[in-house]
């Protein structure tokens, strides 16, 4: 049977320009990504488990979250899936600080990173940038193959 983990993933975005984060450790480390992570027992939306991960990862408050995307990982030889709740919001109160787990930047939307970010965003991230909302499959090798995947847009979750 697969289990499913639940993460979390946070996109700022400015009219011409998006937050992301040089994560510095763990999962995905030497990556530019949204802010995010697990959801913890306790929260009672996972929603709120993104909005605590944006505040510790870069010290930005947000007090509304759109979710626009629903993500399933796959790794070959591992039944776990991994099912990431993409989040975008153009509001937020602070400045994005560094912290122990990311190194936060502005990147313009003309020059996202894609040959420094996970191997999916060239899919799905010009979906993001274009206002839509979307469901994904990825099945990796490893982690920087993508052997097949799925990606299609939805109206609205
Ligand atoms: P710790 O280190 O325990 O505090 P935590 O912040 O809870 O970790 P983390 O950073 O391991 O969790 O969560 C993984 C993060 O990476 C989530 O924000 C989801 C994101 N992520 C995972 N796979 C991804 C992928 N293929 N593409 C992508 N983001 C991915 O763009
Ligand atoms: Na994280
Ligand atoms: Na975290």
């Amino acid at each position: 049977a697969q289990s499913r983990k639940i993460l979390t993933l946070v996109l700022i975005r400015e009219s011409s320009r998006v937050l992301l984060g040089m994560k510095k450790r763990g999962f995905g480390k030497g990556n530019w990504n949204g802010f995010g992570g697990k959801v913890k027992v306790g929260e009672e939306t996972i929603e709120d488990g993104a909005k605590r991960e944006l505040l510790e990862e870069c010290g930005l408050v947000a007090p509304c979250l759109d979710k626009i995307g629903e993500l399933d990982f796959e790794f070959l030889g591992n039944p776990e899936i991994m099912e990431v709740h993409v989040f975008k919001t153009d509001s937020f109160e602070g400045i994005p600080a560094e912290s122990e787990e990311m190194h936060p930047r502005w990147f313009s939307i003309e020059r996202i990173p894609y040959h420094q970010m996970w191997p999916d965003d060239k899919y799905w991230f010009p979906l993001f940038l274009k206002g839509s909302c979307f469901k994904g499959h990825f099945l990796f090798e490893g982690f920087n193959k993508i052997i097949s995947h799925s990606l299609k847009e939805v109206e609205t979750f």
